[in-house]
């Protein structure tokens, strides 16, 4: 350019196709001979990056300068997907990225295809922060991503004769184009060891191992903006002097890996984190790792900023630190003991600091999702952090009594129970005095004996007379004392909640639910701290780029490209949406997309579906909970009654439809592994009945992903989102199949849980579990499944997601659905005015509100 700044260059085909082949030579993965796949998706990616990167040092280096307030959105999981189309899309250059690669002999399209999935995420808690950073990036708000470099990410899924089978996600087999490694920037994470009193009583954590997080980072860019924000990745190392290399000159090699495995082996997997928590020591310090580097590297950041007028009650002016449900909730006794054992504060100081830092969202109410780690196992792993939460649980609790008082004790004891961070564990010593006044009560700590006798010797005045008489009543509480036979917990959620400004669940339903029933007893000492923030998923990758025949027609009808990043656009269709041309152009689209979908499916199962059927999309993770079961249950009753009929009723009383699931089940979920066999089985013979033709197909994706989501959703037009009434905290895969005219069909979350006990067994229900166990899928056992819906299996209680009790309305929503789908204009309109009335779920909207009410910063573009 005339200033000779490289910011302001924009590539045009020739440069991006001479870029490619300088990585292609230059940046060694690949041997020098051919250019052929997927070679060149890694030079492009990586002539890509390189713009990033200008843009990435432009971003921070105005931030720094400006020393503006920044928001860290810190998740153990981000579900990125690819990322060639979307970067090249929000840089605008797909078109010369298309060109140029064309030059070079090959097809943009393909060229993308190779790229891996990045799945760092189990399902929508990682993908909505994957959608976060977009749109953080996309709206120019000064923030940045904390994770964990998982070597394996969520395995890939097989679909066998024997249902799921799950293999090792080896994403960065060939490396990763994106990441840049910071060999200067890592942080010792310390794990074990113990807790001195130091010099001025200032507490050291010393001993233990010591293991090294070095930072990776992956540019985000913005969509048609020069910012581009941060995702740090770290990846543990062991610490230089940890080698042991007099063991390994002596021939002891296994024992001078060890530590170097130890260390590296803290990010080899991704856990599960909606299931239950496997390998929990391995866990928590994926967790620690996380927080503590991140604090380190948040801290060193502000006191680069700060310079010379560093002042510490500042922080919170300059730092929002959003935790991603409670993985990372040791933030907050991380951030406390560095301020208070490396910086000196008091504690005074460093709570009021952290209370004014650090937020959370809550993303489950499922009683067994929430988070609890066993003391004992954290007393090991973190000695100074159990102590850190034990002043905690003293502040609280010392909250507890001054709202409630200690006149009704056992008001009192159980306010503590339900609220305390710790469960099962005495009583801070300053508390349990209160219940343990009299000699007749049982104490607690037995130190506090000798100050309890003490009291009771002193000559008795006519006020103490008065208290006596309370103190009688107080007799009757016994304090509440450990159970020996339960577990020490400390319970994350309630830390959380006590150490942050803001608690926000991610939904309207769920954040009532989060206030009026889980974490009540909070709500009721802190409304203030509670918010709701319902999810949004960003319209860039989930209209724009995965849906560009759609987005055309979007565009062309609203007038303009705005809705891209202002969704609000999106309502112009509202009027239009009777127009009979955006009708057909708007069907043609879907058509087309159906097409592509159809193929896929082909290639992927085998199966030939016809694109003129009705597609009928589930896809999620598979959990009871979601109820894939009371879709395949529908599909089977549809099934049987086809068969009941002749050729001719059939083909009037029901459309064709192509009913087709995704989603992985977790390794262990045995119950879900059976759902996804069931699925499977019913498509093997439904699918081979001759009788059947096109009327009914089923199909089971596998694998699916971010990328498998990309193409399904724009070729789906119904989408089942029928959980069980409350147990789903939001679910953001209906926004996205909203967004792309699909219509929905799903429960009203939020309908009371109660209604099963009026559950009145339905005949068409008995009939079709009746259907099941006759054989008619195959020989596999499914009398254990069935069996769940009636009470069999050890579930105690029948059919506890509610699958019969819905079967009946999902039945007769499904008819509803058949008729509205035989007259196509109707659907196309429904269609159409689900895409308009898709706006407010974009991500833009809900990292706005957060920006606002939460994290209190504003826009910074650019200069
Ligand atoms: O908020 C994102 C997403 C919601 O849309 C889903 O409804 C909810 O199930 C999911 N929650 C989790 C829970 N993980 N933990 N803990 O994945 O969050």
């Amino acid at each position: 350019t005339e200033e000779g700044s490289l910011d302001t260059f924009v590539p045009d085909s020739a440069s991006i196709a001479s870029s490619i082949k300088y990585h292609a030579e230059f940046t060694p993965s690949f041997s020098p001979d051919h250019f052929e796949l997927p070679k060149a998706f890694y030079a492009t990616a990586e002539t890509v990056r390189d713009s990033l990167i200008i843009n990435w040092n432009a971003t921070y280096e105005y931030y720094e300068k400006i020393n503006v307030k920044q928001a860290y959105y810190l998740s153990m999981e981000f579900l990125q997907g690819r990322a060639l189309l979307n970067a090249i899309g929000n840089l605008e250059l797909t078109g010369a990225y298309a060109e140029a690669l064309k030059k070079l002999g090959h097809n943009l399209e393909d060229v993308a295809r190779e790229e891996p999935d990045a799945a760092l995420g189990n399902g929508g808690l990682g993908r909505l922060a994957s959608c976060f950073l977009d749109s953080l990036a996309t709206l120019n708000y000064p923030a940045w991503g904390y994770g964990l470099r998982y070597k394996y990410g969520l395995f890939k899924q097989h679909i066998t004769k024997d249902g799921q089978e799950e293999v090792a996600e080896n994403w960065l087999e060939m490396g990763n184009p994106w990441e840049i490694v910071r060999n200067d920037v890592y942080y010792p994470v310390k794990l074990y060891g113990e807790v001195i009193s130091g010099p001025e009583g200032i507490k050291q954590w010393v001993g233990g191992e010591n293991v090294m997080a070095v930072a990776y980072d992956v540019p985000i860019p913005g969509y048609k903006t020069k910012t581009t924000i941060n995702l740090r990745l770290w990846s543990p190392k062991v610490a230089p002097d940890k080698f042991d290399l007099r063991a390994f000159n002596a021939g002891g090699h296994a024992k001078a890996y060890a530590a170097m495995k130890n260390a590296e082996k803290i990010c080899y997997i991704l856990y599960p984190g909606d299931e239950s928590l496997e390998g929990k020591t391995l866990r928590l310090k994926q967790q620690y790792t996380l927080c503590s580097a991140s604090l380190q590297d948040i801290i060193a950041r502000y006191e680069k900023r700060s310079g010379e007028s560093k002042n510490w009650e500042n922080f919170p002016d300059k730092v929002a630190v959003q935790m991603n449900d409670t993985h990372p909730t040791l933030c907050i006794p991380e951030l406390i003991r560095i301020l208070m054992d490396v910086k000196s504060l008091s504690w005074e100081q460093v709570w009021n600091i952290t209370q004014r830092t650090v937020a959370y969202t809550n993303h489950t109410v499922l009683p067994e999702a929430l988070e609890k780690w066993s003391l004992e196992l954290m007393q090991k792993l973190l000695p100074r952090h159990v102590e850190i939460i034990r002043m905690i649980d003293e502040e609280l609790t010392q909250t507890i009594i001054d709202e409630y008082g200690s006149e009704d004790l056992e008001l009192l004891q159980e306010k503590l129970k339900q609220m305390r961070i710790l469960e099962n564990i005495e009583l801070p010593r300053s508390v349990a005095e209160l219940f343990v006044k009299s000699e007749k009560s049982s104490v607690v700590d037995s130190t506090e004996e000798d100050d309890i006798s003490n009291e009771e010797t002193k000559p008795m005045e006519e006020e103490d007379q008065l208290e006596e008489q309370d103190i009688e009543n107080k007799d009757e509480v016994t304090p509440i004392e450990p159970d020996p036979k339960l577990p020490k917990m400390v319970r994350m959620a309630n830390l959380c909640i006590a150490g942050g400004y803001a608690v926000n669940g991610v939904a309207e339903i769920h954040s009532e639910i989060v206030k009026n029933e889980v974490f009540n007893e909070f709500y009721k000492l802190w409304p203030e701290k509670f918010q709701n923030k319902t999810n949004g998923v960003t319209p860039r990758r989930w209209i724009r780029f995965c849906n560009p025949d759609l987005s055309k027609i979007i565009t062309k009808w609203t007038g303009s490209e705005d809705w891209v990043v202002n969704t609000e656009k999106l309502m112009i269709l509202r009027k239009l949406a009777d127009n009979e041309d955006l009708q057909s152009e708007w069907r043609e689209a879907k058509r087309r997309n159906k097409v592509k979908v159809a193929s896929f499916l082909r290639e992927k199962t085998g199966y030939i579906v016809n694109p003129k059927a009705m597609f009928d999309v589930q896809v999620k993770r598979i959990h009871e909970y979601k109820r894939q079961l009371l879709n395949i249950m529908g599909i089977v009753y549809r099934y049987k009654k086809m068969k009941e009929m002749s050729h001719e009723e059939r083909k009037t009383c029901f459309v064709p439809r192509v009913c087709i699931f995704g989603g992985k089940a977790f390794a262990t979920y045995i119950q879900a592994k059976r759902i996804v066999k069931f699925i499977t089985d019913v498509g093997a013979t439904v699918n081979h009945d001759p009788e059947l033709g096109d009327l009914l197909k089923v199909v089971f994706v596998p694998d699916y992903n971010v990328s498998v989501a990309e193409m399904l959703i724009p070729g789906s037009e119904l989408s089942q989102h029928i959980s069980t009434a409350g147990m789903e905290a939001s679910g953001t895969s209906n926004m996205k199949f909203a967004m792309n005219g699909c219509i929905l069909i799903g429960t009203l979350d939020g309908s009371n849980v109660e209604i099963r006990q009026e559950f009145v067994p339905d005949p068409r229900f008995e009939e079709v579990k009746a259907f099941v166990r006759s054989d008619v899928f195959g020989p596999y056992n499914y009398e254990e499944l069935m069996g769940s819906l009636e009470g069999n299996e050890g579930y105690g209680r029948a059919d506890y997601f509610l699958v019969g009790k819905d079967f009946p309305s999902y039945i007769e929503c499904q008819e509803k659905v058949d008729e509205a789908y035989r007259d196509q204009k109707r659907w196309t309109k429904m269609s159409i005015l689900n895409t308009a009335g898709s706006y407010k779920f974009s991500s833009d909207r809900t990292i706005h509100d957060y920006a606002r009410d939460i994290w209190r910063i504003d826009p910074v573009v650019l200069p």
